[in-house]
């Protein structure tokens, strides 16, 4: 899954998103990408909703969306 993440300008934003993403139970890989301001995101579980995933990202500051692959 891939989200459009808004308000990253520097490392340690991507670091951030990339916390508050891995501490969702079954979020196994995050991969975000400062340039384009993507979030790849590989998940062991099914159970996680895109809500979950943009509400871990609004939580640690930042705005998402689903992104288009
Ligand atoms: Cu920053």
């Amino acid at each position: 899954m891939k989200l459009q993440i808004s308000g990253m300008n520097c490392d340690g934003c991507v670091q951030a998103v990339k916390e508050a993403l891995l501490e969702i139970d079954g979020v196994d890989v995050v991969v975000v990408d400062l340039e384009s301001g993507t979030a790849d995101i590989q998940m062991s579980s099914a159970d996680i909703s895109i809500d979950q995933l943009v509400i871990s990202a609004k939580l640690a500051g930042y705005g998402a969306t689903l992104a288009g692959d």
